[in-house]
């Protein structure tokens, strides 16, 4: 394997190698359901070296070399300039930010390498896969030596097929991981979290025969309440190929046959179907096969649309009583992956007798949606596009549009989701309303049995706010974020604040709160002690309690979550302290609070 760090050879090779293979376009698969199927896991220590001079890039200023990266280089007279060894570096935990593994690592952004090896013995007439749950923030992928993929976008799975490419018995990956912020990256330069870098989510292989199902959804048929319809789509099958439906608890059998496109309709009635809601979270198991593959998925159906400002869930009013939060790990601190993670968080907010989360500010991991599928915790899934990104740039938008895509294909069998949210504190500009009216058409025609929504912020004209920012034509659901008794005057001044609807949509609050340090008592007028935010939820919740066209609410925050812009000394310490729970587990005055109104509140 030729080793790509001779500068000399590499410019030649690398401009005609870099034309043919296209680093810069997204090479990537996303098999829908992928963890329904079985998986060899690649999780685990895996070496790595941290490059912050991108010096494993060569003399192309940022990406790798297409020519492939080996196990190590060591020094040769004429040989290559930098010598590595991959074996003989240390290791980092897969899946796990490096951020909150490494001292050394805790503030570094930029550019690493990992490598591990693996065994596989691949059956003929196979694909096989590497399914990365997520990198952040942007990935090149090789295998043997030999580039196979890469993908932007730090929180949405991504598939590179490896058939070609892989022996019988040892293989070994590269993977080039840069989490350096950009301005034309999606975020951008500046966010209020920490931007953990690394293989966050966990990787796997997986095998698929040479026809397999890629992608499928199943849905109830808007406006009824018990017919189905979706589809099947195959890869490698011509057209004329079976595809079998069967759901047992229902004893419903159906075929349908692909057509040119590799995709198969169905819609049938489902008689006697148990309709999936908070209260009822029934999940059926469908089962589909196609030739030899077959795949199994654990789904619920139900509806979900707006009448005039109310949210209908199956036909009736509902009043989202929610929590928004980061995927950030309870007591350890890091980007969250785990069952047991995720569990934590989404046991809070049932704590806290919610019936519905937003997952802010970007794609949460899987296992998330799953397990809120099963707990009957409806969500709100948002994308990256977080105050000023770079509007008028077309690579931002395609990397806007493809994460919107993939968290899309991702989820769009969740029952627990039901909103697609676009976008968070977004200055209004022209621009900008163009490039989230393209996000809210695009997710309309890829999903259009949920809705959409952004989170928006408030300006208030004295005590009014008049809930009109353009954006809102974009969408189904407003949402409106503020921070009355925080950022902008005195908690009890808030009762006085009016709202009016010019659009006459549904309304969430999607964030309002106060900073508290757990443990730090005091008068109700002092910051950021648990007096304060207490009184401010009780102020929030009075004014809040008499916005007629209110559908629903997500105050900011379930938990603290770290964040460089959190600065202030022995109260920050680098942790936005919005959380109703600390870090550590401690819950708040606040959390019972919230906790005591849901308790009350419905319809
Ligand atoms: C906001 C942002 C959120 C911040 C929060 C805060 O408006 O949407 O990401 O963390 O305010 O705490 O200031």
């Amino acid at each position: 394997m030729v080793v790509m760090f001779r500068r000399a050879a590499l410019c030649l090779a690398f401009s005609a190698a870099f034309l043919a293979t296209a680093v810069h376009a997204q090479q990537t698969t996303l098999l829908v359901d992928v963890d329904h199927r079985p998986q060899i896991s690649l999780d685990g220590p895996w070496h790595s070296i941290p490059d912050p001079y991108r010096e494993g890039w060569g003399s192309n200023p940022d990406h790798a070399s297409p020519n492939g990266y080996a196990k190590n280089a060591h020094y040769v007279p004429g040989g290559p300039l930098v010598q590595y060894d991959f074996a003989k570096s240390p290791t980092l935990n897969v899946p796990g930010d490096w951020n909150s593994q490494k001292d050394s690592l805790f503030y570094y952004e930029g550019l690493l390498w990992y490598q591990r090896d693996f065994t596989v013995h691949p059956k003929p007439h196979t694909h096989l896969f590497i399914h990365f749950g997520s990198v952040n923030y942007a990935a090149q992928i090789f295998v043997n030596g030999q580039y196979v993929c890469n993908h932007e976008g730090g929180y949405t799975p991504f598939d590179c097929e490896i058939t070609s490419i892989v022996k019988d018995g040892d293989n070994f990956i590269v993977a080039a991981v840069d989490d350096q912020r950009a301005v034309d990256r999606v975020p951008t330069l500046r966010m209020d979290w920490w931007n953990y870098g690394g293989i966050t989510r966990p990787v796997s292989l997986v095998e698929l025969p040479d026809t397999y199902i890629d992608d499928y959804s199943l849905q109830l048929k808007r406006g009824t309440q018990n017919q189905l319809e979706g589809y099947v789509h195959l890869i490698g099958a011509g057209p004329g190929t079976h595809v079998a439906l069967n759901i047992p608890d229902l004893h419903i059998e159906k075929d349908a046959v692909t057509d040119t496109n590799g995709r198969a309709e169905f819609s049938f009635a489902a008689p006697g179907i148990e309709l999936w809601s908070p209260e009822h979270p029934r999940l059926y198991v469908i089962a589909l096969r196609a030739g030899s593959d077959d795949l199994k998925d654990d789904i619920g159906f139900r509806t979900v649309e707006v009448q005039g400002d109310q949210i209908l869930l199956n036909g009736k009013p509902i009043f989202l009583r929610g929590i928004s939060y980061h995927d950030e790990a309870p007591f350890r601190s890091g980007r969250s992956w785990s069952d047991k993670d995720v569990e934590t968080l989404l046991g809070w907010a049932r704590e806290l007798h919610c019936n519905f989360v937003r997952m802010a500010h970007y794609p949460h991991t899987e296992n998330e949606t799953r397990l809120a599928d099963k707990l009957g915790i409806l969500a709100w899934e948002e994308i990256p596009v977080y105050w000023g990104i770079d509007w008028t740039n077309p690579h931002t938008l395609d990397v806007a549009k493809h994460q919107l895509w993939e968290l899309i294909r991702r989820d769009h069998n969740d029952p627990s989701v039901i909103l697609w949210s676009m976008s968070n504190e977004t200055p209004e500009s022209p621009e900008r309303n163009a490039f989230i009216h393209q996000l809210a058409q695009q997710a309309r025609s890829e999903d259009p049995t949920r809705l959409i929504t952004s989170a928006i912020v408030t300006h208030f004209k004295g005590t009014t706010a008049t809930l009109d920012d353009p954006l809102g034509q974009d969408l189904d659901v407003l949402g409106y974020n503020e921070y009355l008794g925080w950022y902008q005057g005195k908690p009890e001044t808030i009762p006085d604040y009016t709202w009016q609807n010019p659009l006459g949509k549904p309304v969430i609050i999607s964030e309002f709160g106060a900073g508290a340090k757990a443990g730090l008592h005091g008068p109700v007028t002092d910051m950021f002690t648990e007096e304060y935010q207490d009184n401010l939820y009780r102020q929030q919740l009075q004014m809040l309690g008499k916005m007629p066209f209110l559908r629903g609410m997500t105050p900011w925050v379930l938990m603290d979550f770290r964040s460089p812009m959190r600065q202030l000394p022995g109260i920050q310490d680098e942790y936005n302290r919005k959380g109703l729970v600390s870090d550590k587990g401690e819950k708040k005055k606040a959390f019972f609070t919230l906790q005591d109104y849901y308790a009350h509140k419905n319809e």
